[in-house]
């Protein structure tokens, strides 16, 4: 073989090699949101996903197979814990069945950069590790209480005689309350609105007219509790082994990007109970004693019910999340 036709038989087999090699270096992940797409708690996950994909070319693709109508909300822990998914936008309250303490999540009293700068984050990421195999990629929702919505008013802290849907993040504080309780994923709020089998719900600040709640709610109840936590994970097999450290490095820093626009959920807020007003829907606020009342047992009976089901972790969390 003489010299110049290695070379050009060199040339000729970079040029075949070289493209397999960088679309072999692209990876795919199988996405799913607990939250319906192009909803309040969809949008932070939707944007995340749209960066990747364009910031990421050759490198990660997300591939968004859809919200509730491709897996139903509390199946989506399980689904990042088996591999089923390599990546989910999640809250706590949907896979506590699985890790309990993640109903702590919301008793989160700093916002997700103080909680990496102060090690919080690294302390919820290894309890994922171990209860998810999981990786805590990111959380939104920082700055987005929570709120009791009623059909029937009421004048003090008091639920006697109300029944009311819940998932794991209203359940301590509303039994405290004197509620009776029907858990139900969101699909499922505006049946159980429209046959009258719930006197009012539990949802955050945002996201009632997503989907056409309004229509059927008249109060609401301020102040506001609690702080959303609506989280990105990653399973940890594809996070290890799936994902090289540049690959990983562009979804961190994207998550956290995404994260820095936590920023603009209290406008959000102010501007989400302008538009419930302008809906008709009126505020029954709790002032003075009554609010302290409010708000002292949704703290108190949420870290109460944590101790209960995770004792250690509660202790250890409340000492990382609260100021
Ligand atoms: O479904 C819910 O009320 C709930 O738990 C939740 C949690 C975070 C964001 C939105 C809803």
């Amino acid at each position: 073989m003489t010299f110049k036709f290695a070379l050009s038989a060199l040339a000729i087999a970079s040029t075949c090699v070289i493209p397999l090699l960088a679309s072999a270096r692209e990876v795919t992940l199988r996405a799913v949101s607990a939250f319906q797409e192009g909803t309040a708690f969809a949008k932070p996950f939707e944007a995340f996903i749209k960066k990747v994909n364009a910031e990421g070319k050759g490198l990660v693709k997300i591939n968004y197979i859809g919200g509730p109508k491709a897996m139903p909300p509390f199946e989506v822990g399980n689904a990042v814990k088996n591999g089923v998914v390599d990546i989910a936008n999640v809250t706590g309250a949907f896979y506590t069945n699985l890790m309990p303490a993640a109903d702590a999540l919301k008793l989160s009293e700093l916002t997700i950069q103080e909680q990496r700068k102060s090690g919080a984050w690294a302390y919820i990421n290894k309890l994922h590790n171990e209860k998810l195999n999981a990786y805590y990629l990111a959380r939104t929702g920082d700055g987005v209480p929570f709120h009791l919505y009623l059909n029937k008013p009421i004048s003090k802290p008091s639920l006697h005689d109300y029944t009311i849907r819940v998932t794991p993040v209203y359940r301590a504080f509303f039994t405290t309350l004197g509620a009776n309780l029907v858990q139900t994923a969101p699909g499922e709020v505006y049946t159980a609105l429209e046959r009258g089998v719930i006197d009012g719900y539990g949802w955050p600040i945002l996201g009632i007219f997503d989907l056409g709640w309004q229509e059927k709610t008249k109060y609401r109840v301020d102040p506001g509790f609690y702080a959303v936590d609506v989280n990105f994970l990653v399973n940890l097999d594809t996070w290890n082994k799936k994902l090289n450290d540049k690959q990983r490095a562009l979804l961190q820093r994207i998550a956290i990007e995404i994260e820095a626009t936590n920023a603009d959920n209290e406008a959000l807020g102010v501007a989400a109970k302008k538009a419930q007003a302008a809906a008709g829907i009126k505020t029954i606020s709790f002032e003075g004693p009554d609010r302290k009342v409010w708000l002292d047992t949704a703290r108190e009976s949420g870290w109460a019910y944590v101790e209960g089901v995770a004792p250690q972790q509660a202790v250890e969390l409340r000492k990382l999340l609260t100021k």
